[in-house]
């Protein structure tokens, strides 16, 4: 169960972040009711929010799940891969502090949390552009000491590896075909090419949050069973940013 989140709110400079998507600028007014919608729904999914202020020096600062990989038994400060974001995890460090344990990746490691899913106690760690090999390694050996097991995945196709993949609970995960093979087929939703985006769905407690406007993959969601929560995520897809993105859940 997890009990906490850590969120932070786009600041108004959001539009200058990273962006590959091409799908033109992102309305701040919108980006901000559509955070209030998602942490409406962590709260509903009974988890406890933290929220430090925006800080425009980091327009990519909402994204605080590429800041750290947390756990109730550890909390790991990443790296950031991409030099406008170096620094946003100082903060959030401080945040974590209060919670218990933290470690930290260090150079020349580079580690993002988008690069890196849990699925019960094993971790999936993405090589990504953002994620590097000594980043993957340390990580790995941290979370070994506390009791998680470890695999290393090459990631080609998008930014992060969980852009393609989400582990749903259950044993079940959904993905683009890219990484079909991670988990047994039977157990595994292949999403449809103009449903890529909804690779990146978010567990928490009794909910699935799923992004809105993929109705092939709800379907298939529904179908086994979960309880949905669907949000709009339009702007901040503009800026390849996605459900998981925007919390650390502990
Ligand atoms: C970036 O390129 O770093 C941001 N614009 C989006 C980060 C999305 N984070 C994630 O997938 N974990």
């Amino acid at each position: 169960m997890y009990t906490k989140a850590i969120v932070r709110r786009p600041g108004r400079n959001f539009a200058n972040g990273i962006t590959t998507s091409n799908l033109g600028q992102p309305d701040f007014n919108k980006a901000l009711e559509q955070h209030a919608a998602y942490c409406d729904a962590l709260i509903r999914c009974g988890v406890e929010l933290t929220v430090p202020d925006a800080d425009e020096r980091y327009p990519d600062g909402c994204f605080v799940e590429d800041t750290a990989v947390v756990n109730s038994r550890v909390k790991v400060i990443s790296r950031p891969g991409a030099a406008t974001r170096r620094g946003e995890e100082e903060e959030i460090a401080r945040v974590l502090a209060g919670f218990g344990t933290t470690e930290s990746i260090t150079a020349p490691g580079t580690l993002e949390g988008g690069d890196v899913l849990r699925a019960e106690n094993h971790y999936f760690i993405g090589l990504s552009e953002r994620t590097n090999r000594e980043g993957a390694s340390q990580l790995s050996t941290i979370l070994a000491k506390h009791g998680f097991t470890s695999s290393v995945i090459r990631v080609e196709a998008r930014l992060h590896l969980k852009s393609d993949i989400a582990y749903l609970g259950n044993g079940n995960f959904i993905s683009t075909p890219v990484f079909s093979h991670v988990a047994h087929p039977a157990n595994t939703i292949i999403l449809d090419p103009d449903e890529y985006y909804s690779a990146n769905c978010l567990r928490v407690n009794d909910y699935l949050l799923i992004p809105k406007g993929f109705p092939k993959s709800k379907m298939k969601i529904l179908e086994l069973g979960y309880n949905i929560i669907e949000l709009e995520m339009s702007e901040f897809r503009k800026m390849d940013g996605g459900l998981t993105c925007l919390s650390l859940l502990f």
